[in-house]
């Protein structure tokens, strides 16, 4: 679909989860964004040509690659997928910087005392994964053959209830890992929040969003 030009920057993030309060901070500390602004699904800058809005996380990328907005914060882990996802060239995302929030990492568990130790004890197995692309491609340089399943939400379940030997989902501090009888065999890649963009739409909108960016760039280097 052909990208509606526009004279304001619009920015992406996500309306409420682990990626919102960081994002929030940061563009608030850029002075980007108002301070206690009530947070509705839009927000236009009074002070600047540039509109926020709020969608799920997932949306980000594709508003990005079709043009609709020009900057998105995502997490590492989501850009890795959506490019394995999408290989055309013209669906590239380009990661502007790395915000230093959002911390997390992609890894393998298995149940407790399980016979699933290591790498090679994957072999043949089921894996239970919101992350099916990402997944694959580690096996498949790793040289393991398994079955993935593609799981969207409570991951950490599928061994319980039979449908996965183990699972690869990301891990922040490890609680949920622990309640629910599961622990880490291995990390398959870091993330943590992104400022993205698409370089073929912004690139004749280059004059707007550079010092959008160098604002950001000047906080998160303090930080
Ligand atoms: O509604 P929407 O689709 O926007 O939100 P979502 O539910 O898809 O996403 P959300 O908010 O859970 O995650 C958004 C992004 O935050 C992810 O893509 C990661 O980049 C980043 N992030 C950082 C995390 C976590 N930490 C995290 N801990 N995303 C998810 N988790 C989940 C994880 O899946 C597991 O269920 O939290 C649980 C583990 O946390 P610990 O602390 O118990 O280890
Ligand atoms: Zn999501």
């Amino acid at each position: 679909m052909q990208a509606i030009p526009q004279q304001r920057l619009r920015i992406a993030l996500q309306k409420s989860g682990k990626l919102s309060n960081g994002s929030l901070d940061l563009l608030q500390q850029s002075g980007l964004l108002a301070r206690n602004q009530e947070q509705s699904l839009w927000i236009e800058s009074t002070d600047y040509a540039a509109d926020f809005m709020f969608v799920r996380d997932d949306d980000i990328p594709a508003l990005l690659s079709q043009g609709i907005c020009d900057l998105g914060v995502i997490g590492r882990n989501l850009l890795t997928e959506y490019r394995l996802n999408n290989p055309r060239c013209e669906e590239q995302l380009e990661c502007i910087l790395p915000l230093g929030f959002a911390k997390c990492r992609l890894s393998i568990a298995a149940p407790k005392g399980s016979r699933f130790k290591s790498l090679s004890d994957l072999r043949s197995t089921t894996i239970a994964t919101s992350y099916p692309k990402t997944l694959k491609a580690f096996l498949k340089e790793q040289g393991i053959q398994a079955r993935v399943m593609t799981l969207q939400g409570s991951v950490e379940l599928a061994p319980k209830i039979g449908i996965a030997d183990v699972i690869c989902d990301l891990v922040s501090t490890g609680k949920t890992l622990a309640e629910n009888g599961l622990v880490e065999i291995l990390t398959l890649a870091e993330s943590e929040a992104l400022l993205v963009g698409n370089p073929k739409s912004s690139s004749n909108r280059y004059e707007m969003i550079k010092p959008f960016i160098s604002r950001i760039k000047k906080v998160v280097k303090a930080a």
